[in-house]
């Protein structure tokens, strides 16, 4: 990789039509043509991304296809791990997440008509997790970067990325009914699974690994408090449930239903009296009832492409990696991710050096491969798999005593689930 630099040229507005220079409100900024760090994407990954580049003087520019109120409000993870907590402070996100973040120390795990719960700080040393929704991590970087002029245009989404193995890979993007072009001296793709950057890479340098699982996930928001103060993970023979939260009076409920279910076919009476059935436990509390506001049903998936970068293009989050959400581990990831890239475009900045750019593959996928295999082990251990067998069931409740029963099993469970295995 070299190691040129070429900082963004002044906007260069005035040569563009007067319709290109009607901006969304939210925008409120010129339309770049070239910038030193192309983003493709403002979810969680990007948009951290934008913010810690930003935060060390390094020029970029963030194109997200959808429009800022959908890209705040999709449902989605709910658990930090210490590390996401540092790198939203580190970025100026903390404020709103230290005041109304919740701190768990610890999940319950319900089996075989028993409770146990893990605690994670004598466990691991002092870990712990945090509740704060996606959507809250989302609304407050695009404030901040908003707030600063920073360039992250909404409704713009990128076509192709071009020059891969150029020193000046080009985003082919669509903005205001017109293709537009974005040069840059790298190109980050965080457009997550169904991205274009990582199909722009030239055929036969990519692999990719992957598993898919016969289940899915039915998600619900309900206006009902939590049934309990931490997580429920309950393993059951008629399948997985976990009860999650968003704030005292939010709750979020999962349950394992058939691979490509229609929602339609779950009532919300039968989603009540089946999370009841499948979080019952000896002496547990049935659920608060409430009006159900959102539903939907996720697939399970496990993919991991190798190496994570090409050129001078880098992918990061989703784009590069999911997991099946039973790990609560896809977000997490999504920082690391750009944590270590942001160190590492730091580093050529400071030092002229590309050599942590070029680590970057290499340094993510040890920890993205931990996540991978916590995310299997929790997914393939709490759900019945349709075609399993009395046998396989009994593995599965076998695995579950083990982290009740041994105080090393649950160190395992609860390093991997707090994330204090990386450090
Ligand atoms: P995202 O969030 O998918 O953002 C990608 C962004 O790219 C945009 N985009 C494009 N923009 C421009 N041009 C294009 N051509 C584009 N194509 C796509 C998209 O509109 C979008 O805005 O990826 P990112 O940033 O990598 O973040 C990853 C996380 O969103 C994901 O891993 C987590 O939500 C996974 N996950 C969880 N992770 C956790 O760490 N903890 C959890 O508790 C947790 N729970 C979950 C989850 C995922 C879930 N679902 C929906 C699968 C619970 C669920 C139900
Ligand atoms: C959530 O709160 O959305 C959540 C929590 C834990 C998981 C997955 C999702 O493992």
């Amino acid at each position: 990789m070299t190691m040129s630099s070429s900082p963004a040229p002044p906007d260069d507005t005035d040569a563009l039509h007067p319709r290109e220079r009607t901006l969304p409100v939210d925008t409120a900024i010129p339309l770049p043509r070239r910038t030193r760090v192309g983003i493709v994407g403002a979810g969680p990954a990007g948009l951290l991304l934008a913010r810690l580049l930003n935060g060390n003087g390094i020029d970029c520019v963030v194109l997200e296809s959808r429009d800022r109120a959908y890209a705040e409000h999709r449902q989605r993870a709910g658990i930090l791990e210490q590390s996401t907590v540092d790198a939203l402070r580190a970025s100026g996100a903390g404020e709103r997440l230290d005041r109304e973040g919740i701190a768990h120390d610890g999940v319950e795990l319900r089996f075989d008509g028993r409770s146990h719960r893990v605690d994670f700080p004598s466990l691991t040393g002092g870990s712990r997790v945090w509740v704060y929704a996606q959507t809250e991590v989302v609304k407050d970087l695009i404030a901040l970067q908003l707030a600063d002029g920073a360039p992250l245009l909404f409704e713009a989404e990128a076509l192709s990325v071009e020059g891969v193995d150029t020193a000046r890979p080009v985003i082919h993007y669509r903005h205001d009914g017109r293709v537009r072009t974005l040069e840059c001296d790298y190109v980050v793709g965080c457009d997550g699974f169904h991205g274009v950057t990582r199909r722009s890479v030239p055929q036969g340098v990519l692999t990719s690994y992957e598993r898919t699982y016969p289940y899915a996930w039915l998600g619900i928001l309900a206006d009902a408090p939590p049934v309990y103060d931490e997580l429920i993970y309950a393993h059951s023979s008629r399948g997985f449930a976990l009860a999650s939260m968003r704030s005292p009076e939010v709750s979020r409920l999962y349950l394992q239903v058939p691979g490509g279910e229609d929602p339609a076919a779950w009532p919300d009476e039968r989603i009540w009296d089946e999370l009841d059935v499948r979080l019952a436990s000896a002496g547990s509390r049935k659920l608060e009832r409430g009006p159900i506001t959102a539903r939907s049903v996720l697939p399970m998936r496990s993919q991991v492409t190798e190496p994570m970068s090409h050129g001078r293009v880098f992918l990061a989050g989703d784009a590069a990696h999911i997991v099946p959400p039973t790990g609560a581990k896809g977000l997490n990831l999504a920082a690391a991710d750009v944590v270590v890239l942001a160190r590492a475009f730091e580093h050529l900045e400071r030092e002229g050096s590309s050599e942590l750019l070029d680590a970057y593959s290499d340094t993510c996928l040890r920890r993205v491969w931990r996540a991978e295999h916590f995310s299997y082990f929790m997914t393939t251990t709490l759900h019945a798999h349709p075609d399993g067998s009395p046998f396989d069931n009994r593995l599965q409740l076998s695995q579950l005593h083990r982290i009740a029963d041994s105080r090393h099993a649950a160190a395992e469970f609860a390093e991997n689930y707090t994330g204090a295995f990386s450090g």
